[in-house]
Order: structure tokens, then C-alpha cells, then sequence
């Protein structure tokens, strides 16, 4: 397994969403894990994953208290994603990022246990199959997640749109109107990914994901992932304290398969 060094362990969250319970009880396909390169298996017959956002569908930024959410229109399917491992089309809902206090770690999924300082999450519910998102995060085939790592390189002119926007949303609880924004400006240009049956990485924890993880990292700076860590768990006229490390740590595989869309 991988550990994060120990004099880092008490970095991990301590936050009021966690006094629900850290695992489900028999839960055999949690999320997230370390993919293990030399484990994954190649799937010749996964497809190249195809991405449709509408950008007028970005509709508000939220400080929930445990991350900052771009929530955007789902009635209707102006942003979808189909192909890789998907059977039908899935539509975007919210993106949101985990990140931690130093560079040392932040990213929820580990490749060979590597830590990235950051990754951000593309929730997608299956409106195919399913009449609502709360329907799609009970059922197995409900939710599809493209997960991307962030890693410390140039600045990120796409996200710095983003940033920008982040002072006004530094408590918990604000929200703000963002409209316009094009998500895919955030994807890596190689489309290599690997993808596994995982759940929720926070309450409720539902086992209803196919989670999708891009090879390749995004680059960004040390001022934008700064501008993450000015962020706040708490309230307006509570005491500060700082949002960061907001990632679960890693579960067992257990009985699963990585693949890969490449050799
Ligand atoms: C679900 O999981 C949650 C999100 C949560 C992600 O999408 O939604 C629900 O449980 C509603 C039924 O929570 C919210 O949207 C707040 C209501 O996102 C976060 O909490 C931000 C980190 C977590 O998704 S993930 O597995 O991709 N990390
Ligand atoms: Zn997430």
C-alpha cells in the first residue's frame, strides 16, 4: 500500500462531513485508490472518450465547505460525455477539485503511490437511464467521473479564469453567478486514461462510479494552487481555517480491474 509520510499524517481531513462514517460497511468498490501502473491491463476495445460541454450550461461557483463546485445546467444534454467506457451518454453536473496544504500531496488517486498537489473531478450522472442525479448516485452505473491530476509546472491560463473568481467565494456557504466557462479547457491533450467501478469519495460514499483518469496531468502554479489554499471550511464571522487537504485516503482494490485505454 502507500503511505504519505508520517510526520504528514495529521494533515488528513478533520471535517464536520467526515463525522458521517468513513467507510461503508461492505463496501467492496470504494474510491479512491492507487492505480499501479504495471497492474493496469489494457482493454483494445475501451473508445477514445468524447467530450461535448456547452459553455452558456456553467451557471454558478460554490463553496460547499469541503471543496469549490462549478455547478452547470443538467435538464438538458448541452454537456455530455460518451465513448471510453461508457455505455450511453452521461451529463455534467459539477466540477470541483481536492488539494492539499504543500505540494507533497493533495490529488485523491496516487499513480505508482505518486501524490499529485491537486485533482480535479468532472461529475457526470447517466440521465439516460436514470429521472435525476439523487436516482444516479444510488445505482451502479449511475455516475461517471473524469478525474484529472494536477501538477506543479507553468500557470494554467484556462483555470486562472477560475481562480480569478475564487476571492469571492472564500466562505463556506457563498456562491456565486459564473457563467460562461468551457471545462474543457481543463482536459490533458493526450487522450490516454484508465478506468475502474468505484464510489463517491465523500458521503454518501455510493458505490455508482465509473471513474475515468486521465494519463496525463494539467500543469499549474504555485500562485494558483495558493489561491486554492486561500480558501475557507468555514463560515463569515467563524474562525478561519484554511481549505485544504479536503481528499479521502486511498481504499483497498480488493476484487477490481485497472484498465487502460493504452499500451
Ligand atoms: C456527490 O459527490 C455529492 C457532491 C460531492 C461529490 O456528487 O453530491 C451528493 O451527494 C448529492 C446527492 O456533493 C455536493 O455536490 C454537495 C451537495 O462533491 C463534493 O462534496 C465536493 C468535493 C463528490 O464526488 S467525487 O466522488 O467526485 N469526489
Ligand atoms: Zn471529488
Amino acid at each position: 500500500y502507500c503511505a504519505l509520510k508520517p510526520d504528514s499524517l495529521h494533515h488528513l481531513p478533520v471535517h464536520p462531513l467526515w463525522q458521517s462514517p468513513l467507510t461503508i460497511p461492505g463496501g467492496t468498490r470504494q474510491s479512491p485508490i492507487n492505480i499501479q501502473w504495471r497492474d493496469s491491463v489494457y482493454d483494445p476495445f475501451l473508445k477514445p472518450l468524447k467530450i461535448s460541454y456547452d459553455p452558456a450550461t456553467c451557471l454558478h461557483i460554490w463553496n460547499n465547505g469541503y471543496s469549490f463546485l462549478v455547478e452547470f445546467d443538467d435538464s438538458t444534454d448541452r454537456s455530455i460525455i460518451d465513448g471510453g467506457p461508457l455505455e450511453n451518454q452521461y451529463r455534467l453536473k459539477q466540477f470541483h477539485f481536492h488539494w492539499g496544504a504543500i505540494n507533497d500531496w493533495g490529488s485523491e488517486h496516487t499513480v505508482d503511490c505518486k501524490f499529485y498537489p491537486a485533482e480535479l473531478h468532472l461529475v457526470h450522472w447517466n440521465a439516460v437511464v436514470y429521472p435525476t442525479f439523487e436516482e444516479a448516485v444510488m445505482e451502479g452505473d449511475g455516475l461517471a467521473v473524469i478525474g484529472v491530476f494536477l501538477k506543479l509546472g507553468a500557470r494554467h491560463e484556462g483555470l486562472q479564469t477560475l481562480v480569478d473568481a475564487l476571492p469571492a467565494v472564500k466562505h463556506k456557504d457563498t456562491v456565486i453567478e459564473f457563467d460562461v466557462f468551457d471545462p474543457s479547457c481543463l482536459m490533458p491533450s493526450c487522450p490516454d486514461y484508465w478506468t475502474y467501478a468505484g464510489s463517491l469519495t465523500t458521503p454518501p460514499l455510493t458505490e455508482s462510479v465509473t471513474w475515468i483518469i486521465k494519463k496525463q496531468p494539467i500543469e499549474v502554479d504555485e500562485d494558483q494552487l495558493e489561491a486554492f489554499r486561500m480558501l475557507l471550511f468555514t463560515s463569515d464571522g467563524e474562525e478561519e481555517k484554511r481549505m485544504v487537504d479536503n481528499f479521502r485516503p486511498l481504499q483497498p482494490l480488493m476484487n477490481r480491474t485497472v484498465r487502460s485505454s493504452f499500451q
